[in-house]
């Protein structure tokens, strides 16, 4: 089911690796154009601009962009018992790992009287993007409300779009989580246009106000992040999301019926989503292909998952020792890698390049999508070899404190005036001497 790249007998070198491995192309700068004049009418006409598009591409066109505290109350009143359960121990098993991220600050002392302090500092407002599309994602709200909320942040809000469905309100299980999580400031925006909003800021229909936030963050389809990329600067955002990504490092001790599953659960996600397998096993490599004939009959979504185990972004590579799998899915660089092999954390430790890494036979990425307590917010498309998933460091900023005495400064007054002369900007060197001309 898988096509399969045979890298056997010579591996290729990382940089040529990158390019020989199976990966979605999507073409964000496609998108610009149709992206820019909404962003613009947002700018320019507030929510007025946000309701013509939200009928047009949602199909609804609600009554208020500002979703009623009232709603959020009454669609955790009536949501299951069993995935209010599931909510709460995720939202407690992530805040227990991001409540461990959080900094101190620390004071430097260069030379005597001579102190730099980094100071860490949240961001003060946030703007939360929860995408509807394909799936619904509770869970996403609590992958960026818990490190914001463990931050420090002081004011977040969320944006989901508005579902016709639902009266023009996000879906009910978005409102139930936002409420578990203590975030009351929910509007019924998606796509370019909720960015948009986030970044400028509007007025509701009913007089409420959305003040302008400093950053972005949380996953969206092509348009979202199209806008998320015009916006950059005037707002901060997290990296920009593809669809998502699975890769197996696998050895012939792995359970076929594991590897396919897990394969399988990620490609649920999404037409163009990728599913890797790198081993060094070609007879694990036909029972996982057997066993995913098998399985993708009777998943659920199995046109969708098909369509993203056959496309050119999914396939199996096949390496000859796992060492060289190693190098593979380091050069791959995957948002989730799983690890089922002998040794498994060991290796696990060793990789470089990966959002998130899963050891061993029980720890599935749908694990930590949901309830493992790491965050499922990860940097796809390679992005991994520069980025991280969301943390409490994607809400801070460090400022550095430069705290100097007289002395301190007299000390060193010499080297700056070198610095600067050589720089041709002697003012700088001035700033410092102005300080001590009764010197002699
Ligand atoms: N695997 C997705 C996150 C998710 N899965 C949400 C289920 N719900 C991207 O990491
Ligand atoms: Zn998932």
């Amino acid at each position: 089911m898988l096509s399969r790249t045979d890298l056997r007998s010579a591996l290729p070198s990382s940089a040529e690796l990158r390019t020989t491995l199976p990966r979605a192309e999507v073409d964000v700068d496609q998108v610009l154009h149709r992206v820019r004049p909404i962003v613009d009418d947002v700018r320019a006409r507030g929510v007025d601009a946000v309701l013509d598009y939200t009928e047009r591409f949602d199909g609804v066109r609600p009554a208020a962009v500002r979703v009623p505290v009232r709603e959020l109350t009454t669609a955790l009143a009536h949501l299951d018992p069993a995935v209010r359960a599931a909510l709460e121990e995720s939202i407690a098993r992530a805040r227990l790992v991001h409540g461990d991220q959080r900094r101190t600050d620390v004071t430097t002392q260069v030379v005597p009287g001579g102190t730099v302090t980094e100071r860490w500092v949240p961001v003060g407002r946030v703007g939360l993007y929860v995408p509807g599309g394909l799936a619904v994602y509770p869970s996403s709200v609590i992958m960026n409300v818990v490190p914001a909320q463990a931050a420090g942040v002081e004011s977040l809000v969320v944006c989901s779009p508005a579902q016709a469905e639902f009266g023009g309100l996000p879906h009910p299980a978005i409102l139930a989580a936002a409420e578990l999580l203590g975030v009351d400031e929910v509007w019924a925006v998606g796509g370019a246009q909720a960015v948009a909003l986030l970044a400028h800021g509007g007025t509701d229909t009913t007089g409420a106000a959305l003040d302008p936030v400093d950053m972005v963050t949380g996953p969206g389809n092509i348009y979202v992040t199209a806008a998320k990329r015009l916006l950059r600067g005037l707002i901060g955002i997290d990296s920009e999301a593809g669809p998502t990504e699975i890769a197996i490092l696998a050895d012939a001790g792995a359970d076929p019926v594991h590897v396919a599953a897990d394969l399988i659960s990620q490609a649920e996600h999404d037409p163009l989503a990728a599913s890797v397998l790198v081993t060094d096993s070609v007879e694990l490599a036909d029972a996982v292909d057997a066993e995913l004939v098998v399985q993708v009959k009777a998943t659920k979504h199995s046109e969708r998952v098909t369509t993203a185990l056959t496309g050119p972004q999914s396939g199996t590579v096949l390496v000859s020792t796992v060492e060289d799998g190693l190098r593979v899915v380091d050069a791959y660089a995957a948002e989730h890698l799983e690890i089922q092999t002998a040794n498994a954390r060991d290796l696990a430790g060793r990789v470089r390049n990966a959002g998130a890494v899963f050891v061993g036979a029980y720890a599935p990425v749908s694990l930590g999508d949901y309830c493992a307590g790491s965050n499922h917010v990860l940097p796809t498309g390679g992005c991994a070899r520069h980025s991280s998933g969301l943390s409490v460091q994607t809400f801070l900023r460090g400022i550095h404190v430069v705290d100097y005495t007289e002395e301190a400064l007299r000390e060193v007054a010499g080297h700056v005036v070198a610095l600067a002369n050589a720089e041709d900007l002697p003012a700088h060197g001035q700033a410092v001497t102005a300080r001590f001309r009764d010197d002699a």
